[in-house]
């Protein structure tokens, strides 16, 4: 191969690293469409494994081609503070909308740009969902790009205008932050309902929506920001939203505690009841730590001050363990109904 290709490639550490990223991304495509486990035992179809080294040389030369042609280089050198405003003035400005749950019967649904209402400029996003199915879910999304496998803190702010009044018959917002694009209805993240707290004939009413998460990249540093709403009754309705800021923060980790050992969890409920207790074990590098429970890898978390920041917990949604010193923690549960809090006491 020609000397200069080598050259940009060498010379360009961040761009190798985009190209690697995608050879990456296009290699566990690959693994999982041809794959499988048999009585235990991990192998490939074979009809596809006669064409795995063209396959896989062709990704790797694409891989290197586009990612130090075309792709914006994602690691390293991402500043750990980012910030964006997005207004839809001209265009969409990388956002494409996308739904769920939008058929029996057929529903219609869009999100275009519109200048019949703006909160910021003259034009917002328009979201359009005829919820004939009662069912209808329906979002934008953009990528963002950060550094893999790190915890980030991201506020998703933006106005939303409504003329949903009163307390009955309101749709729901969602707004999320996930490691994957969306593709189900269990992957999004449902917020509070679309009410505007107004009089029935205050028609649109634009309101300040404030939204923070604590989410962890995964390989490819990509997370998706979705911002949209879910039909929860069976009627038509139409919204806006402009103005949108988001902001990415590195959680940055500290050595501050030792929290490595055998800790005892007990799951409090509303009326300050043990609901249960068990035991987990917390594995420490640096202020990075594993939650280790029958000998499985259930979570991970980074030590930042005095905050045991965290991967969700247990499905419960948990992304902060407060430490109140190295023998004692707790955390706030905000997604389940049942249980307050968490209590965790070191046992050795
Ligand atoms: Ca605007």
């Amino acid at each position: 191969m020609h000397d200069d290709f080598w050259k940009m490639i060498l010379c360009k550490p961040d761009r190798f690293s985009a190209s690697l990223t995608l050879f990456n991304k296009l290699l566990i495509k690959y693994l999982k469409n041809n794959i499988y486990v048999d009585e235990g035992e991990i192998k490939m179809l074979n009809f596809i494994s006669k064409y795995s080294i063209p396959y896989l040389t062709f990704a790797l030369i694409v891989s290197l081609i586009c990612g130090c042609k075309f792709i914006n280089p994602i690691v390293p050198g991402y500043p750990s503070l980012q910030k964006y405003i997005f207004s839809f003035e001209d265009d969409m400005e990388g956002w494409t909308s996308s739904g769920v749950d939008l058929d029996d019967p057929p529903v219609e649904w869009s999100v275009e740009l519109s200048k019949d209402m703006a909160a910021d400029g003259n034009t917002s996003a328009k979201f359009y969902l005829d919820n004939v199915n009662d069912a209808g879910k329906i979002w934008i999304e953009r990528a963002f790009y950060v550094k893999p496998h790190s915890f980030y803190e991201v506020k998703v702010e933006y106005d939303f205008a409504s003329s949903d009044w009163g307390d009955f018959n309101l749709f729901r917002i969602i707004t999320g932050v996930l490691p994957e694009r969306p593709e189900s209805r269990e992957s999004l993240v449902y917020q509070d309902d679309t009410g505007n707290d107004a009089e029935p004939e205050s028609g649109y009413v634009w309101l300040n929506k404030s939204y923070d998460f604590t989410i962890k990249s995964d390989y490819d540093g990509e997370v998706y920001v979705i911002i949209g709403v879910w039909g929860t009754w069976e009627t038509s309705r139409t919204y806006y939203v402009d103005n949108i800021n988001i902001t990415l923060n590195e959680v940055k980790g500290d050595t501050a505690y030792d929290l490595q050992g055998v800790w005892e969890v007990s799951d409090i409920g509303f009326d300050n009841s043990v609901v249960r207790t068990y035991q987990i074990t917390i594995e420490q590098t640096g202020s990075s730590v594993k939650f280790i429970r029958d000998g499985e890898t259930i979570s991970t978390g980074i030590i930042s001050g005095e905050t045991l920041v965290c991967g969700d917990w247990n499905g419960y949604g948990i992304s902060k363990i407060y430490i109140d010193d190295e023998t004692s923690m707790h955390s706030e549960v905000p997604q389940n109904e049942f249980l307050n809090r968490l209590d965790f006491k070191k046992l050795q």
